[in-house]
């Protein structure tokens, strides 16, 4: 009798999975059908510190994945991940790319990260820690393809805390490159204070001194892009952080504050964020903890659409899970 009574539990709990995943397939449909995006962008694992890249008609975003313990109190990162889409509705997941393991420099902690297309090559810039000199250090790799293979085409680190001194292990994090019409190559980057170097023309050295810039109320995760002529720098502030951004008509500032972009996240502290144009339409890509389970160090990452004010400013954008 028990086995019995066991079996038929069985059933209905396998009929029971099978219903729910029927209607999540279904939910995803009509949500594509409806144009709505699936936002969070990744369902199936946890993601943070997006970066976006725009190439032929595809919108790909670059993250870090959140490996943390629902209890577990601190970054749990081991690999870097790209997913991509052509309609910013369906998403393909293309999986973990890169590692901080792949670096022989590095042993781990998988943080911001940014790639770049220039002169038909990719540069996926890195935050991960240095396993000698101790502290977070930025690397990079290379590929002929925005999905890899990547290989890092140098033994060492590009950024390490000695040239840094007296800031702590983490102001050498989120890196963000920005390559400007006339060909110059910025890397920007920092926790606490802002920095930036000129890069050589290969993109993966630097002959420059590095630069510290006043960026009011820069907190970390730089962004610099371009918008009719004006330079724009966004980053998160605080914690729980904000997305505040400033303006310059030079890439290396005089930065202006001009506003906040989006207030804390839902169930996360920090805010990490990228903006890129696509098909003539604007998007913000951010994480946020809303997923089931999320939180601190189990983030999500979301898209959502902007238009500029008439001003050139950008609005403050109300977030949402439900719509792009
Ligand atoms: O994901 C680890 C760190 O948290 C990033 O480097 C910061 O931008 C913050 O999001």
């Amino acid at each position: 009798m028990k086995k019995m009574i066991a079996a038929v539990v069985c059933v209905r709990v396998d009929i029971i999975r099978k219903v729910k995943r029927l209607l999540l397939t279904v939910a995803c449909h009509l949500l594509s059908f409806v144009g709505m995006a699936q936002t969070p962008v990744s369902q199936t694992c946890y993601t943070a510190d997006p970066a976006s890249l725009v190439y032929e008609d595809r919108f790909y975003i670059f993250v870090g994945r959140d490996e943390a313990a629902e209890d577990g109190g601190w970054f749990d990162m081991r690999e870097w991940r790209i997913y991509s889409s052509d309609d910013m509705v369906n998403w393909t997941d293309h999986g973990a790319r890169l590692r901080p393991t792949d670096f022989e420099w590095s042993d781990g902690d998988a943080w911001a990260s940014q790639c770049i297309h220039h002169n038909g090559k990719f540069y996926w810039y890195v935050s991960a820690n240095h396993k000698e000199k101790g502290g977070k250090a930025i690397g990079v790799a290379v590929s002929d393809h925005p999905l890899g293979p990547y290989t890092a085409p140098r033994g060492t680190a590009l950024i390490t805390t000695d040239m840094t001194p007296n800031q702590g292990d983490f102001d050498d994090i989120d890196p963000s490159v920005f390559v400007d019409d006339d060909g110059q190559a910025y890397l920007y980057w920092g926790n606490g204070k802002c920095k930036y170097v000129k890069l050589n023309d290969d993109l993966i050295s630097f002959s420059d001194s590095i630069h510290y810039v006043d960026v009011p109320l820069f907190g970390e995760a730089p962004w610099l892009h371009k918008h009719n002529g004006v330079y724009y720098l966004s980053y998160s502030h605080g914690l729980p952080s904000t997305i505040e951004y400033s303006t310059s008509t030079s890439p290396t500032g005089p930065w202006t504050h001009r506003g906040r972009i989006l207030d804390p996240v839902e169930n996360c502290g920090t805010s990490h964020q990228a903006i890129s144009q696509f098909k003539d339409r604007w998007y913000l890509v951010y994480h946020n903890g809303a997923l089931p389970k999320g939180g601190n160090h189990r983030r999500s990452v979301c898209v959502e659409e902007f238009v500029y004010n008439a001003d050139g400013s950008i609005p403050n954008l109300t977030t949402s899970t439900e719509k792009r």
